[in-house]
């Protein structure tokens, strides 16, 4: 059974020139690209993404740095393709927490500048590509 999951590469990644490292790591993994673009993040798209953060400390300047420069958001598809995005990243710490290997743990050094989003349930995955990718068919 075949899901699908939502990705980005944040602003770090895009500046630091990682996009193709990420997604080739991706569709190395098997999961293949059902959507991708490169676009800079509106301020009601950032706030909806992140808007179970939004009591949290952080959560302002979470949106200032996701706004911060262009992303890259791309749908990925693929057996267990949520959870198989999220070992690919690794753990939002990308120094005390994400495993070497994984994109975080390789190429990071912040807890908010870790390069990537993965989406951490289907139903997430569901919500996030309805308001990333309105127009992708479902099918
Ligand atoms: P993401 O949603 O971006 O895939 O990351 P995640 O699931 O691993 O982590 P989450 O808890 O959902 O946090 C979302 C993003 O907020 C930033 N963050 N900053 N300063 C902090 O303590 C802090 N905690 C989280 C990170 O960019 C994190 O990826
Ligand atoms: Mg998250």
């Amino acid at each position: 059974m075949s899901e699908r999951t939502f990705i980005l590469v944040k602003p770090d990644g895009v500046a630091r020139g990682l996009v193709g490292a990420v997604l080739d790591r991706a569709e190395r993994k098997g999961l293949s690209l059902k959507a991708l673009e490169l676009l800079s993040v509106p301020e009601e798209v950032a706030a909806e993404h992140y808007a179970e953060h939004r009591d949290r400390p952080f959560y302002g300047e979470l949106l200032g740095f996701i706004t911060s420069g262009p992303v890259v958001a791309a749908v990925l598809e693929g057996p267990r393709a949520v959870t198989a995005f999220r070992q690919l990243a690794g753990a939002t710490d990308p120094v005390e927490k994400a495993a070497s290997g994984t994109i975080r743990g390789d190429f990071a050094l912040e807890t908010q500048a870790n390069l990537v989003h993965g989406s951490d349930s289907a139903e997430s995955a569901q919500r996030e590509i309805a308001l990333w990718f309105p127009d992708l068919s479902t099918t």
